[in-house]
């Protein structure tokens, strides 16, 4: 296994025991405790919260807040994939290896498992595990509110939903992807700049990085959808191509979106390679979106 491969299982680890905890101290009575579980403990890479994690690095945070925010963050994204796979929008019956949620319990649980973790997100946001001051907290809660909402991943998903088989433009794949994927990055990087209450620009500077790497991962995921080995990846491979999605692959071909791909990366590196040493971390974690595999 590669260095960050194991650096990036650590993180996934110490998110998920975090993520345990929170639901030990839950109503045990609910019935929505298994299915949001299996929503969020039954795999994944939790490669945001490596991105959490390698952006607090820089700016030498507390670890123990990193894994706080991280586990935040997969909440929204457990969530995110839960109503994804639903008939009503992807209509998968596979992630991560195993049955989606809707296979797995039934569609109900999957709407209410997947609202729960939404909301547990901002639970764990404005709980007393993290330790910083009240109006920071709340500055964290409302960008990654506005992210995961209409202007954000739902926006984007909107976008993605109703661009099936028509003929989108490059700019407006890349606006589609950057909301419905990028977003959520955007907030992995600029919650460290919250947290450290740095100026609008050096936010504003995070948030562009977070962005650019959710858009290269989303890019690459294309890519592993058009050319990925089904039981590596865990989900059927060439549903794109059959379901009419609008992205780079289907528009420019397999070829010129891995050159944009390669371009983008080479972009994020130079704005990450400006913070310096205590950025090695998170240059890896840009370098793994392209080589990864699942
Ligand atoms: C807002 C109702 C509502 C639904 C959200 C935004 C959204 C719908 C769905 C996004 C789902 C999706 C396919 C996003 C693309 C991002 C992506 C590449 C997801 C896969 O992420 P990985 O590879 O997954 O990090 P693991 O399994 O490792 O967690």
């Amino acid at each position: 296994m590669s260095n960050f491969s194991s650096k990036l299982n650590i993180i996934a680890k110490n998110t998920d025991v975090y993520l345990k905890r929170v639901f030990s101290r839950q109503n045990n009575y609910s019935n929505l405790i298994t299915p949001m579980k299996y929503g969020i403990l039954s795999g994944g890479k939790k490669f945001r919260s490596a991105i959490v994690v390698n952006t607090g690095k820089i700016f030498e945070i507390d670890y123990k807040k990193l894994i706080i925010i991280s586990a935040a963050v997969e909440c929204i994204h457990s969530y995110s994939l839960i109503h994804d796979d639903l008939p009503a929008m992807d209509d998968d019956d596979l992630r991560r290896g195993k049955p989606s949620m809707h296979k797995k319990f039934n569609e109900f649980i999957a709407i209410l498992a997947g609202n729960s973790l939404l909301t547990l997100a901002f639970e764990i946001l404005s709980g007393n595990d993290l330790k910083i001051p009240q109006k920071l907290k709340t500055e964290l809660i409302r960008t990654l509110s506005n992210y995961s909402g209409h202007s954000g991943l739902a926006g984007g998903q909107y976008f993605d939903l109703t661009f099936e088989n028509k003929k989108i433009s490059r700019k407006n794949i890349i606006n589609m992807q950057t909301k419905k994927t990028g977003k959520l990055f955007g907030f992995c990087c600029e919650s460290i700049a919250i947290i450290k209450e740095e100026s609008m620009n050096s936010r504003n500077l995070l948030k562009d990085i977070g962005l650019k790497i959710g858009l290269l991962f989303q890019i690459v995921d294309d890519l592993i959808d058009f050319r990925g080995d089904r039981a590596i990846v865990g989900k059927p491979t060439k549903r794109d191509q059959k379901k009419g999605k609008a992205t780079l692959v289907n528009l420019l071909g397999y070829r010129q979106s891995l050159n944009f791909a390669q371009k983008l990366k080479n972009k994020l590196d130079r704005q990450i390679k400006k913070y310096g040493t205590k950025a090695h971390d998170l240059l890896e974690s840009v370098e793994f979106i392209l080589n990864r595999e699942f």
